[in-house]
């Protein structure tokens, strides 16, 4: 009696929790990007997804991402695919309305009906961006309101947009980022020799995570090299909210039209 009992209340315990759910979230990058000079600076970055918990390999019709970056001096461009796209075929929407900003959505079931995994780590978006007149400094990157992600019956998942990212800009050799490069370089890569640290970080000067002689001829071929700071100065990004519930709008309505006619 007294043994039914507790399985009777571990069996109720089990169908009161349910499986653990999977925690979904977008990502953003921490962009390292070495540079020797004012001149202008271009590159890109992927918009990764990450899948926690239980079941990786959830089902996926569709996802819109926005994100904005926090200096009018960077300039993004229109998403495409990365190299390793979580869903082949189909377009990207790119839709932005600033230079500062990134819409992109992409609707599976106008180009795959059924579900795609989703699948922890794979990109969702590949995103460009220039820098005139580069300052070293951090550019900040966040996430916007517009951010949906859905299962292959339309339902929206919970989804967290809580990360945030950087494209850190830096005088290559300026080991204690002040701005310049001198002695005072020098004595942060002799002090930190030998050392494993993450991709330039510290005196890691070509970024292979080890302080050794390549780094110092990185600091010689610099010495002297000096570009102005960012410092604190980083502009509001220039997205408007009125024309983002717009957006929005349009984007959900689309994606429902378009399922519906899936079936
Ligand atoms: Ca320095
Ligand atoms: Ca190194």
């Amino acid at each position: 009696m007294r043994l039914t009992l507790i399985i009777v209340t571990v069996l109720a315990a089990f169908v009161a929790a349910g499986p653990a759910a999977a925690e979904v979230g977008y990502l953003l990058p921490e962009l390292n990007v070495p540079i020797s000079n004012a001149n202008p600076v271009s590159g890109s970055f992927d918009v990764r997804l990450a899948v926690s918990g239980a079941e990786v390999g959830l089902p996926a019709s569709a996802f819109a991402v926005e994100l904005s970056v926090g200096s009018s001096d960077v300039t993004l461009g229109d998403a495409t695919g990365p190299a390793n796209p979580l869903f082949t075929g189909g377009t990207l929407l790119n839709f932005s309305d600033s230079s500062q900003a990134v819409q992109a959505a992409q609707d599976l079931y106008s180009s795959n009906p059924g579900s795609a995994p989703l699948v922890d780590g794979k990109g969702l978006l590949s995103v460009p961006f220039s820098i005139a007149t580069p300052t070293v400094g951090e550019y900040s990157l966040s996430f916007g309101g517009l951010n949906e992600l859905a299962d292959d019956a339309g339902a929206a998942y919970a989804l967290n947009v809580s990360d945030v990212g950087s494209i850190s800009v830096f005088l290559s050799g300026d080991f204690n980022r002040d701005g310049s490069v001198d002695a005072a370089d020098y004595t942060v890569w002799r002090d930190s020799q030998g050392d494993p640290v993450a991709a330039y970080a510290a005196a890691d000067g070509d970024g292979d995570g080890l302080i050794d002689d390549d780094d110092l001829l990185v600091w010689k071929g610099q010495y002297g090299a000096s570009i102005p700071s960012l410092g604190a100065a980083t502009a509001a990004p220039e997205a408007a909210s009125l024309a983002l519930v717009g957006l929005g709008g349009w984007w959900v309505a689309g994606r429902r039209k378009r399922r519906r006619g899936c079936f």
